[in-house]
């Protein structure tokens, strides 16, 4: 059964979600919505997800929406191949949470609120707010300096593996690195910068960005 992914290529979120089937070798179709057109918020859409955003899948008769959750639901359908994205112990399983959370509170806001003031925005036409876009770079470089911290303690944020924790980051930090002239905050840290090259270097994120490109 093919997995029907709805979203754009481009956005976030989606990536967040092909990124992880792709680590699992599953196999999906992408149905391109058209954000800039608003496809998202049309009532035909809106009975697949009724707050208008983007990814949904299809599986089947299965419906799901919000990026993490379709992320953890592949991660464990598809447990037995592909890379283990969720740990093992319950501790191990716990730590990845814990990173997964971070991301959504801590990291993501910020990186889409400075993506949206440097990019989004003056791609159609209207001025960022240039002095918020500062505000959030001060802020995520606190975030990064916490990353860059427990990156001198483990490969990866959640221990010695790839998991879903780390994965969950790469469609944000690959928008800042190719996208907000704002890479130097990745590259600046050391750690970050190394645990940046080494996940974004995976077979499956390299497939992704040919993909959409
Ligand atoms: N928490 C949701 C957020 C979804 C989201 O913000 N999607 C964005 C693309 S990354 C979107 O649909 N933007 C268009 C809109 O909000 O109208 C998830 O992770 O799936």
């Amino acid at each position: 059964m093919v997995v029907k992914v709805y979203g754009s290529g481009r956005a976030v979120c989606p990536q967040r979600v092909l990124a992880c089937l792709l680590e699992k070798g599953v196999d999906f179709e992408l149905v391109h919505v058209d954000l800039d057109q608003g496809e998202q918020k049309r009532p035909d859409f809106l009975l697949r997800q009724p707050f208008g955003q983007v990814p949904v899948v299809e599986d089947g008769d299965f419906r799901l929406f919000e990026s993490r959750a379709i992320a953890r639901y592949y991660a464990a359908k598809y447990a037995d191949r592909g890379p283990d994205l969720l740990g093992t112990t319950l501790e191990e399983r716990a730590l990845v949470d814990q990173w997964l959370e971070v991301e959504a509170h801590n990291f993501n806001d910020l990186c889409f609120t400075l993506m949206l003031q440097l990019v989004i925005l003056p791609s159609m036409g209207q001025p960022g707010d240039l002095a918020l876009a500062h505000s959030c770079v001060q802020k995520l470089e606190k975030v990064l300096d916490v990353y860059e911290r427990r990156l001198s303690e483990s490969t990866y944020l959640a221990g010695e593996k790839f998991t879903l924790a780390d994965l969950s980051h790469l469609p944000g930090l690959g928008k800042i690195i190719e996208e907000g002239k704002m890479g130097h905050i990745i590259t600046e840290r050391k750690k970050v910068n190394a645990w940046w090259e080494k996940i974004s270097s995976r077979p499956a994120w390299k497939k992704l960005k040919d993909l959409v490109q």
